[in-house]
């Protein structure tokens, strides 16, 4: 379950990060930002038919899977620190966690962080020109599947640089806002 959560530095991102007292987020104030997340059943030998349908209904081509994990991914405290700066992309990012977990992390009407707890199974769509962020827990061992279309677009346009510049940041704020 989501919540809003405490302010987080690059040094405690990788624990909860809870408000105190917790204050949930409820589904409707992620589809209020765009943001949808379901399940899939890593389990189930017909998990590839719940795949399969993931691609279709959000009209993907293909997955790849990314291994982010200390021991296998070169620069890996380089690379967490990209994942958590504050960032937008011009394509959706869609993501099913396969092993492992972590927290996305996305900015919600008032500017406030909705924490996602994902792992095994946990699917993430997140809108193009959202601002968002992600971190692996303390395990620092995630797989995930990247679905995608030809080509995706998901060069990081960080906030702190030029990422309210984009034509698809103001695209994004126009759809929510409705
Ligand atoms: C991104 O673009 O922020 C990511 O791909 C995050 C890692 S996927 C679990
Ligand atoms: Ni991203």
């Amino acid at each position: 379950m989501a919540y809003f959560m405490a302010n987080a530095t690059r040094e405690n991102c990788q624990d909860e990060c809870r408000l105190s007292p917790n204050r949930d987020a409820v589904e409707e104030d992620l589809k209020k930002i765009g943001v949808e997340c379901t399940k899939v059943d890593f389990d189930d030998a017909n998990v590839q038919e719940d795949l399969d349908q993931l691609i279709k209904k959000y009209n993907m081509n293909y997955h790849d899977e990314i291994h982010i994990c200390r021991e296998t991914m070169p620069n890996f405290d380089e690379k967490l620190k990209i994942f958590f700066e504050e960032h937008l992309h011009d394509d959706a990012e869609l993501r099913v966690i396969k092993h492992g977990a972590g927290y996305f992390d996305v900015r919600a009407k008032d500017e406030q962080w909705i924490r996602i707890p994902v792992r095994r199974g946990d699917f993430v769509f997140l809108p193009p020109g959202i601002y968002h962020r992600f971190t692996t827990d303390r395990s620092e061992d995630v797989v995930a599947l990247r679905l995608f279309r030809n080509n995706p677009k998901w060069t990081a346009f960080n906030r702190s640089e030029n990422g309210d510049k984009q034509p698809i940041r103001e695209q994004y704020l126009k759809d929510v806002s409705a």
